[in-house]
């Protein structure tokens, strides 16, 4: 019996998959058809998969052409599964002409004609996108519009800023169509608003643009008081829209990857989690303005909260904040959380720098994530015995944020199954941080 196989992520099935399916069906008698997994894509830079992997598997199954159905989920598994399956040929369409040449030491390798016309980025480009307006358009925004390009069913139409000159420049440098001379302008003309402005307005723009009728994905830190961050949720509720965090370490896969193997006792039940981010910055810099709500805590603070929040939930018993001020900002501060029965402490600074690595300790071990753990793309599990100790390593494609772009259009179309990577309640915890700092509570200044 001659065994062929073939690759692909087959997404949005169309006719150029199938032809290909029945060409390479006919090459032998038993074709197995190695479908990619969610994460392998990922890995190999495919965003913009709009069906998951159950669906795909299901697509391909349906056209009758496989004997036989495998998922792909690593380079390299071609050769394994060549000499696993005991495959004569490997096919593939001629858009990979030479690229799979060195599967020739293992079968034959045969690449198929590719069908002209139509593929599924084509179709995937043909579906109804969601318009997307920005709001402000300092650095997060222009790391924001490359990676939005990169998902699919996103584009963005319109951006916003007081500042004219600089919107019009921050369009035309992006290809932008519109530079919208106000607020009302942008939201006339998107489906969903990403806010990038300056802290202090996160609150206000979420407001305005909900209440036009807008999704929100809005950056960190949202608002500075548990009370408003509920509010705003009770609104976007109420007017059946989504409200999202545009928090990137919490969409970040191995970020997740990472919560998911703690919380199920890797390092045993878990008793500290420490946590530092430090960005040494210019003091006349904005983000140490103390009039537009500047300083390390508002700048920084939500980053170190996930892992605390996450790992340790959101119930603490205590915190104390100290805080080396100048000019009204915090150039650095420590906090301690005690909770039922564990601590945690984190430590955020503008004028002062230390090591940006996360630190989680159980009672079976620990976990480690090098600096700049925010980014994670690799963390240990260390154990006494060292031989027990892990690596894990993962992805981390571009500036990271375009996994909360894929997560926010994803939940705003309903297309894909996902789920909120950080609840409500965590972002209304993130607040009532906030508001304890700026009241002033438990803080003992330096
Ligand atoms: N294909 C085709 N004609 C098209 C589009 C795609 O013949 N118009 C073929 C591709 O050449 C490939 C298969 O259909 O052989 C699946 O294509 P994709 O879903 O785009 O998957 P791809 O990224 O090519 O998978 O391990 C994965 C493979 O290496 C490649």
């Amino acid at each position: 019996m001659k065994k062929v196989i073939t690759y692909g992520t087959f997404d949005l099935l169309h006719e150029g998959h199938v032809n290909l399916l029945r060409r390479a069906k006919a090459l032998g008698d038993w074709l197995i058809v190695g479908v990619t997994t969610d994460n392998f894509d990922l890995e190999r830079g495919k965003m913009n998969t709009c069906n998951n992997v159950m669906e795909r598997i299901e697509a391909v199954r349906k056209t009758g052409y496989a004997d036989q159905i495998i998922i792909e989920e690593y380079r390299g598994q071609k050769i394994d599964d060549i000499q696993r399956y005991g495959v004569d040929i490997f096919a593939i369409g001629s858009d990979w002409e030479g690229y799979f040449d060195y599967l020739k030491e293992f079968c034959e390798v045969v690449y198929l004609p590719r069908t002209e016309g139509i593929s599924s980025t084509q179709l995937r480009d043909e579906q109804p996108g969601v318009r997307l307006g920005i709001i402000g358009t300092g650095s997060i925004a222009e790391r924001f519009v490359p990676e939005s390009e990169v998902v699919s069913g996103v584009r963005v139409t319109a951006a916003y800023n007081p500042d004219q000159a600089r919107c019009k420049e921050f369009c035309k440098r992006f290809g932008i169509g519109l530079a919208a001379r106000t607020a009302e302008e942008l939201y006339a003309a998107c489906d969903a608003v990403y806010i990038a402005s300056p802290h202090y307005t996160h609150g206000a723009y979420t407001k305005a643009a909900l209440e036009a009728g807008k999704h929100v994905l809005c950056e960190t830190p949202f608002v500075f008081t548990g009370a408003e961050a509920g509010e705003l949720f009770a609104l976007a509720d109420s007017k059946g829209l989504t409200l999202m965090l545009a928090h990137k370490t919490a969409y970040c896969p191995a970020f997740g990857h990472l919560v998911t193997l703690l919380k199920s006792g890797a390092i045993g039940e878990i008793v500290d989690v420490n946590a530092s981010v430090t960005t040494l910055t210019d003091e006349s810099s904005e983000k140490l303005d103390v009039k537009l709500f500047g300083g390390s805590m508002s700048e920084n603070a939500c980053f170190p909260l996930l892992p605390i929040f996450k790992l340790l939930g959101t119930d603490w018993s205590n915190i104390n904040f100290y805080s080396k001020m100048k000019n009204g900002v915090d150039l650095y501060t420590k906090a301690v959380f005690r909770y039922a029965a564990a601590t945690a402490s984190f430590q955020v600074g503008l004028g002062a720098k230390t090591e940006g690595n996360l630190t989680v300790s159980g009672t079976k071990g620990y976990a480690y994530v090098p600096a700049p753990w925010w980014k994670t793309d690799y963390f240990e599990l260390r154990f006494e015995d060292q031989n027990q100790n892990k690596k894990f390593f993962y992805p981390f494609v571009g500036e990271g944020l375009r996994y909360e772009i894929k997560d926010f259009v994803a939940t705003v179309t309903g297309s894909a199954l996902t789920w909120s990577k950080l609840s409500r309640k965590e972002i209304v915890r993130m607040a009532d941080v906030q508001q304890l700092w700026l009241s002033g509570t438990n803080v003992f200044t330096l």
